[in-house]
């Protein structure tokens, strides 16, 4: 298998790669340690199964079943303003609104792969950037302001202005600003501009000052990576190294179906799955995922 970089920073093609189906074990283990290393992983043209989605993202990590956290099917359409399938989440204000799926939870995703099943151009991109980037570019003075404290992650808090409201949202998990990544050991800015509330034990304008300085800084340094959708690209990615989002600018007339299938680490899924049935459970029906 050969590989070409998309970035610099992060993100790689892979080529050479006839049929998912067929890998090896060894070609699998080579998978899991360049999604490691690069931290998104494009396999473009071929023609993928769930199957075999499946059984690649088997290798990289525990499969979660998201449908029990509300999402409908293994697959999604979207355009650029709205959502089908009751998936309600589009992205918000301020840096596109980037994320990490369930940061607000103990346990967020380790990766997520999607395959383009349907594709009406122009389609909205998938953007994405680095969050190894935006902690390793950060100013010294900056990381050790940030070193040893803990974030508030929630939803509904999509940018500067969202955060100086109070949010009603009941799922928030605390997580330190510097995370370190549970297999690959590297550090991570977690606090982000699009799901941090607040920093703990900071006086609130403290809070505000660090998580506006952290957010500016994302934006301002850490290369995106937008991925404009073919029929059947897979893409590949380490849910904590890179935040994503989809563009909600409106200019995207087109659309995409999506099948997503997500991953997480295996000391992780047992509480994965807690959370996703607690939360089906509160959720009234008709259920619907709006806020990963
Ligand atoms: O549709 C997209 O491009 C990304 C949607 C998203 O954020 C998600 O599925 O978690
Ligand atoms: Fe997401």
């Amino acid at each position: 298998m050969r590989i070409e970089p998309l970035l610099p920073t992060f993100g790689a093609r892979v080529y050479d790669l006839d049929d998912v189906a067929t890998l090896s074990p060894d070609e699998l283990e080579f998978v899991r340690e360049t999604l490691l290393e690069k931290h998104l992983l494009l396999f473009r043209g071929g023609d993928i199964s769930l199957d075999e989605q499946l059984g690649l993202c088997r290798a990289m990590g525990a499969l979660v079943d998201e449908k029990a956290s509300g999402q409908s099917s293994w697959e999604f359409t979207s355009d650029a303003g709205f959502v089908r399938d009751g998936m309600g989440y589009v992205g918000g204000e301020h840096t596109g609104g980037f994320h990490s799926d369930y940061s607000y939870t103990a346990t967020p995703l380790l990766g997520i792969s999607m395959y383009a099943t349907e594709l009406v151009d122009p389609a909205p991109p998938t953007r994405f950037l680095s969050a190894v980037e935006a902690w390793s570019s950060l100013p010294d003075g900056l990381k050790a302001r940030c070193e040893g404290l803990q974030v508030e992650q929630t939803t509904g808090t999509t940018g500067k202005q969202a955060r100086r409201n109070p949010s009603t949202s009941n799922h928030r998990a605390t997580h330190p600003v510097v995370f370190t990544h549970p297999v690959s050991g590297t550090k991570i800015l977690f606090a982000s501009d699009h799901q941090s509330r607040r920093i703990v034990g900071l006086p609130h304008d403290e809070s505000l000052e660090l998580l506006d300085q952290l957010g500016d800084h994302t934006a301002r340094s850490a290369t995106v990576y937008e991925h404009a959708w073919q029929l059947h690209d897979l893409v590949l990615w380490d849910n904590l190294a890179v935040r994503h989002a989809r563009s909600n600018d409106g200019s995207y007339a087109g659309r995409r179906t999506l099948r997503r299938v997500a991953f997480c680490l295996d000391a992780w899924h047992e509480s994965f799955d807690r959370w996703c049935e607690d939360n089906a459970k509160e959720r009234a029906v008709p259920v619907g995922r709006t806020s990963l």
